[in-house]
């Protein structure tokens, strides 16, 4: 046996040794836990629209909103995340509510929003606000607030969820109770929180703005950050990477809609074509209108309306229009925790 083998018999003889009482060298793992940058294990991926709807439907024959609270088909990222996971820290899945059902009220420590992709006239109530909503319409549903949905409209609905799930539970932070009754009383006028919060107008005696992490503002119309897009997009304004993206702003703070989750509505023009970058936080993109697709890394997908897709953290990715209609994509993303920390960073070529 040589020296260095001698050696080595011997660390490997204490590495068992100290096993029992769970200790392990850093040195032998030290380079797989610092890395130059981010290691990320979930991939892209698309969920297309014209496979994933006949199966909404089938879950809808097959189990009803009262035996499965929330029939919400999750939408599992390929890659390594801990399920149910579309990437490390968010959670994202289709949810199919059917005329007459009522999806019970009950709270989460866990924040939510709902982009609505298909139906009109099924609502949400949320502490209080009952909300009506229809096709692109994001509604809030921040952390511990009460909130079911219902559909008195003649349609199914569909929308896409998102939630802060995985982050949650990695903090050990998941807490969540039913509400004594199956349907919560509504106790404020429809789009109470639209008016009270959502003109640049503030009520007299509201709590400072730091005790509202989270916006008051239970439902962004499409009709509303839509018209703002297309004002814009006649400005000419374009930014090489995002084309026009606009955030859904808390009101009263400036910041992101939800404490852990930021939420956006993009308009990239006819025919055009981003720049390339990347960023920390990790992306779940739906389309409203048009058609493309996007790089992310070397994978390509192409994309229509109702599609679901997602761009991994710290990959490079890039959009094209295809067709000759302007797209619009609505996306949410993970960003307000990793600038919260000092984690964000973008990479721009
Ligand atoms: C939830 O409460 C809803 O309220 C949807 O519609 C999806 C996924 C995980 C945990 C709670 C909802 C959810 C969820």
């Amino acid at each position: 046996m040589t020296v260095d083998e001698i050696a080595e018999g011997r660390r490997q003889a204490f590495y068992q040794g100290i096993q029992p009482l769970h200790l392990s060298p850093l040195w032998t793992v030290l380079h797989a836990v610092v890395t130059r940058e981010p290691v990320v294990k979930e991939v892209p991926h698309l969920w297309a629209w014209r496979a994933v709807r006949p199966y909404l439907e089938e879950a809808a024959r097959l189990i009803g909103t009262d035996e499965a609270e929330r029939r919400v088909l999750v939408l599992e990222n390929p890659g390594e995340v801990p399920h149910p996971a579309v990437t490390q820290t968010l959670y994202a899945g289709l949810q199919i509510i059917l005329p007459g059902e009522v999806a019970r009220t009950h709270r989460h420590t866990a924040n939510a929003l709902r982009f609505i992709v298909e139906g009109e006239g099924a609502y949400t109530t949320v502490d209080g606000e009952k909300t009506v909503m229809r096709r692109g319409d994001f509604v809030t549903t921040p952390i511990w607030s009460w909130h079911d949905h219902g559909n008195s409209s003649d349609q199914p609905m569909v929308w896409l969820d998102g939630l802060d799930v995985p982050l949650v539970n990695r903090l050990n932070g998941m807490f969540g109770d039913p509400f004594p009754t199956e349907v919560q009383p509504v106790t404020k006028a429809p789009d109470d929180s639209w008016w009270r919060w959502g003109q640049s107008l503030r009520p007299v005696g509201d709590p400072p703005p730091q005790a509202r992490r989270a916006s008051p503002i239970v439902n962004y119309r499409y009709t509303v950050a839509r018209a703002a897009l297309e004002a814009l997009q006649r400005q000419g304004d374009l930014d090489p990477w995002d084309g026009i993206r606009l955030e859904y702003q808390n009101p009263v703070t400036g910041g992101p809609a939800l404490p852990t989750m930021a939420a956006y509505l993009q308009l990239l023009p006819r025919g055009f074509r981003t720049a390339s970058h990347r960023h920390t936080s990790g992306t779940v993109y739906c389309v409203v209108e048009g058609r493309g697709r996007t790089w992310a890394g070397d994978v390509e997908m192409r994309w229509e309306p109702n599609d679901v897709f997602v761009v991994p953290a710290w990959m490079p990715h890039r959009h094209e229009v295809l067709g000759d209609e302007e797209a619009v994509l609505f996306s949410f993303d993970d960003a307000p925790v990793q600038r919260a920390f000092g984690l964000y960073r973008e990479d721009k070529e």
